[in-house]
């Protein structure tokens, strides 16, 4: 049987303001994966330094934070098999403009900065921004998911 994965998603301040955490959400959950853990929270300087650590340095990285850090965010730990991978393929490219029409970004967003999303792009990416965001005690896996069963018998008979 293969391994289930996490991945962390930020609906970005944009989306909070914009009003569309729930339609993004939804996708999610109508994509059959799992939500283990999700909470709102300001990202302070420190907390966009760690996550953004690989852009320190670049043109575009003092606006990266102060976008990310200009209203609250919605952080959720995703959990699914090939999780990584299906999420990004639900969030599409980082310039909306190159996103697969029906993607988050394709469908919310216009521009590169306020592309509404953030999606990791690894296993390892995953674990360390998990880490960052959230405690162990704050993430919550053991509850049976009726969509999961469904979605996911085929994987779980093999
Ligand atoms: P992604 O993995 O798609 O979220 O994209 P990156 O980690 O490469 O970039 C993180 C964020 O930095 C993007 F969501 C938008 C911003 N960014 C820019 O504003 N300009 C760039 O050239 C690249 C990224």
């Amino acid at each position: 049987m293969r391994e289930e994965e996490r991945t962390f998603v930020a609906l970005k301040p944009d989306a909070v303001k914009r009003g569309l955490m729930g339609k993004i959400i939804e996708r999610f959950e109508n994509k059959g994966l799992k939500i283990i853990g999700m909470k709102m929270l300001q990202v302070t300087n420190e907390i966009a330094e760690k996550h953004y650590e690989e852009h320190i340095g670049k043109p575009f990285y003092p606006s990266l934070v102060k976008y990310i850090t200009s209203g609250p965010i919605v952080a959720m730990v995703i959990q699914g098999f090939d999780a990584v991978a299906a999420v990004r393929q639900m969030v599409g490219a980082t310039n909306p403009l190159n996103a697969d029409v029906g993607t988050i970004r394709a469908d919310f967003a216009q521009v590169m900065q306020y592309n509404v999303i953030h999606a990791s792009d690894s296993v390892e990416s995953g674990k360390r921004e998990i880490g960052i965001y959230f405690k162990p005690e704050e993430i919550f896996d053991s509850w049976e998911s009726q969509v999961e069963k469904i979605v996911y018998e085929q994987e779980r008979e093999f």
